[in-house]
C-alpha cells in the first residue's frame, strides 16, 4: 500500500457504502508538481484523465465567493435562522443540489472562475488564449439521501463545440468526504469499449420517428439526464479502475477532460455543499453555443436537435 491508497473513512453514495479498500478506491493524484511544464501538464491529463491541483486559489478569495452564496441562501430562508451564516446549515425541509442562478451574474463568482489562476492556467495548458462558457453550474447540495451526483461524462452535455474543452471543479469549502466531493472513476476516460456509444450521446436530441431508441431511453435529457448511470457501485464493478476522489480545501482545483466519468459522495452533514464547475476552451476552437452569450439557451427548447433514429 502506498500513501496514496490511504484507507479512507466511511462513504457513501446514494445511501449505500463504497468498498475504500485499496482495490476500489484511491485518492485523486496530485500534479502540483508539474506547475510550469506545459507539456507535463497535458501528458498528465492524458495519462489520468484529470489534474487535481490543490492549493491553487486564494483560500480568503475562494471563501468570499462561498459567503456570496451563503448571503443569498440566507435571503430566501434556506439556512437555518439558529446557527452563524458561516456554518452553512440549512433549514429544516430544504432540498435543492443544483443551484445555477445563484453563481450567474454573481461578480464575486465570476471574478474567481473566470479571471486570474485558472484563466492563466488554462491558457498555458491549452497552449493559446481560452475562453470560457458564460454558463456556471453551482451544486449547492442540501443533506438527504439523494444528493449525489449520478456517474456521467461532461461530453454528453456539451458535444456541439471542439472536445478539447475542460471541466473545472471547483470546492468553494473545505469538503471532507461527509460532505460529498467529487470522485473521478480511474482510467474511465480511455474505457471506449464500455462508454463509447455513450461519448456519442447528445442528450437534447430526440428521435423524430418514433422509433424505440434504446440511447434515448436510457440517456436523453427528458429520461436518463445525461447520466451514463444511477449506480455508482455497479458502475465500477462494470468498468472497472477505483473510485478517487480527496478531502477537498478551498482553493483546490480539479481539472479533468469531457471524457472522464465522474460523480459525487453523499452530502452526510447538516451544511449546504458549495462548489461550481465552470468549462474551459481554446477562444479559436468551435464552441458549443447551448452555453455562450448573455444567456445561454442550455438545455431549452432552442437546444433541441430533431434525428432520424
Ligand atoms: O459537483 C458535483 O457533484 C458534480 C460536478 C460535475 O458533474 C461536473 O463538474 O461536471
Amino acid at each position: 500500500m502506498t500513501t496514496q491508497d490511504v484507507v479512507a473513512p466511511i462513504l457513501t453514495y446514494q445511501g449505500r457504502q463504497l468498498i475504500t479498500a485499496p482495490t476500489h478506491f484511491g485518492t485523486l493524484r496530485d500534479s502540483r508538481d508539474l506547475l510550469g511544464d506545459a507539456d507535463k501538464l497535458r501528458a498528465r491529463m492524458e495519462e489520468d484523465g484529470y489534474l487535481y491541483l490543490p492549493a491553487m486559489l486564494d483560500r480568503d478569495a475562494v471563501m468570499d465567493a462561498r459567503r456570496s452564496i451563503l448571503l443569498k441562501l440566507q435571503a430566501e430562508g434556506a439556512l437555518h435562522p439558529d446557527h452563524p451564516l458561516e456554518s452553512g446549515i440549512i433549514a429544516p425541509g430544504v432540498h435543492f443540489t443544483f443551484r445555477a442562478d445563484l453563481a450567474n451574474g454573481n461578480p464575486v463568482i465570476h471574478q474567481l472562475l473566470y479571471s486570474g489562476v485558472i484563466m492563466d492556467f488554462m491558457g498555458e495548458f491549452l497552449g493559446g488564449p481560452v475562453l470560457h462558457y458564460d454558463y456556471t453550474w453551482l451544486r449547492a447540495k442540501a443533506p438527504g439521501p439523494n444528493t449525489a451526483t449520478t456517474p456521467h461524462c461532461d461530453i454528453v452535455f456539451m458535444n456541439r463545440g471542439t472536445k478539447q474543452l475542460y471541466t473545472v471543479w471547483t470546492p468553494l469549502d473545505d469538503i471532507p468526504y461527509e460532505l460529498g466531493g467529487l470522485i473521478v472513476l480511474e482510467n474511465s476516460h480511455r474505457q471506449r469499449d464500455h462508454l463509447g456509444e455513450y461519448w456519442e450521446f447528445d442528450v437534447d436530441t430526440y428521435c423524430v420517428d418514433d422509433k424505440n431508441d434504446e440511447a434515448h431511453e436510457r440517456w436523453a435529457w427528458g429520461s436518463g439526464g445525461g447520466s451514463y448511470s444511477k449506480d455508482a457501485i455497479g458502475v465500477r464493478q462494470e468498468i472497472g479502475g477505483r473510485w478517487l476522489s480527496s478531502e477537498y480545501k478551498a482553493g483546490d482545483l480539479l481539472i479533468f477532460s469531457m471524457f472522464t466519468l465522474h460523480a459525487s459522495l453523499d452530502n452526510c452533514t447538516d451544511r449546504v455543499r458549495l462548489s461550481t464547475d465552470s468549462r474551459y476552451q481554446l477562444a479559436s476552437e468551435a464552441v458549443d453555443e447551448r452555453w455562450i452569450g448573455a444567456n445561454p439557451i442550455a438545455h431549452g427548447p432552442d437546444a433541441k436537435k430533431g434525428l432520424i433514429c
